[in-house]
């Protein structure tokens, strides 16, 4: 089993340039050395090219559709070669609208893919409800199928087709649901962990539901789609749109763990690390390693260790 890792230099989904850093710092913090050190052959497929769109009106309140759009369509098509040729892959963001072509990419080759959601946000607003305009905070609602009849057609958007139904999907982290997006998820009855849900339940519990609701009917691909704002913002204080009262350092690792588990992720996404919005050069460090050590524990570095091959005791 191979790993391929694949950047996403790009922040046209919300309005705070640096987010296009991304890639670079969590590289930068040693993620293909981390990453080397398990088990597998490990591939950097290096950095999307996106050139920008000069002429990219609002439509419909919706900022840059065309640079959007655009971008998640040769996101999609990466993310399904790779998938295709038998990687996992492991995205790294870059803002959370690119999830739109990453989970798209993937579904085509895995049609029958689930995805966990694990952001302080649902992401879940459409142009009608958004109160920003910013795609980032609307990926969810291109990817449902339910939702397809409240979406307008988005300039940019013509060649996406959403692929999931709201059973596909389970929230981890919430904290800040929009008025819109909170009648959405009731609509549907998207199921969903809040912030008070792991304070009620535990992240043990929390993780024993997701897996069984998405996987006991039948084992099936695991999308990860993994926002580092999830965390607490003095864990990760260097992204875009931090909350007050995230998870912990061992909250985030046991949930990637527990993903790990199912051996079945198929592709993670690491996105909204910004560097340009941390204090320091300390803040950036913290952000991005925590971001190396949530993909190196979804990939099966564990806290208890792992057996060496003979040659490597010395
Ligand atoms: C807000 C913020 N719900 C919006 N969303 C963010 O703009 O739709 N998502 N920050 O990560
Ligand atoms: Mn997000
Ligand atoms: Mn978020
Ligand atoms: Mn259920």
């Amino acid at each position: 089993k191979s790993v391929a890792v694949l950047g996403a230099p790009f922040s046209r989904g919300q309005k705070r340039r640096g987010v296009e850093h991304g890639p670079k710092v969590i590289r930068d913090a040693g993620l293909m050395d981390r990453l080397s050190a398990l088990d597998y052959a490990i591939h950097d497929f290096g950095d999307l090219n996106f050139h920008q769109i000069e002429k990219d009106e609002p439509y419909m309140g919706v900022n840059s559709p065309r640079n959007v759009g655009t971008a998640n369509k040769v996101m999609s098509s990466a993310v399904s070669r790779a998938v295709g040729a038998g990687h996992t892959l492991v995205m790294l963001g870059g803002d959370h609208s690119l999830a739109i072509g990453s989970v798209g990419g993937h579904a085509q080759q895995c049609p029958d893919l689930c995805l966990i959601w694990v952001d302080a946000h649902a992401d879940i607003n459409t142009p009608m409800t958004s109160p920003s305009g910013n795609l980032h905070g609307q990926p969810v609602s291109f990817i449902l199928k339910e939702l397809q009849d409240k979406m307008p057609d988005i300039p940019g958007f013509s060649w996406m087709k959403p692929v999931l139904s709201s059973t596909d999907l389970v929230y981890i982290g919430l904290r800040d649901v929009d008025p819109g997006e909170y009648h959405i998820l009731k609509n549907l009855g998207v199921h969903y962990f809040t912030m008070r849900d792991i304070d009620r339940l535990g992240i043990q519990r929390v993780m024993e539901v997701t897996l069984d609701h998405l996987l006991a009917r039948k084992q099936r691909p695991i999308h990860l789609s993994f926002d580092i704002d999830a965390f607490d913002p003095s864990l990760a204080p260097a992204t875009g749109t931090p909350v007050n009262g995230g998870l912990t350092y061992r909250e985030g690792i046991y949930i990637t763990e527990e993903i790990r588990n199912t051996g079945l992720l198929s592709v993670m996404d690491l996105v909204e690390v910004n560097p340009m919005l941390a204090a320091n050069r300390e803040a950036v460090e913290a952000t991005s390693s925590l971001a190396v050590d949530v993909i190196a524990s979804a990939l099966g570095q564990t806290r208890e260790g792992a057996h060496a091959s003979i040659d490597e005791i010395p």
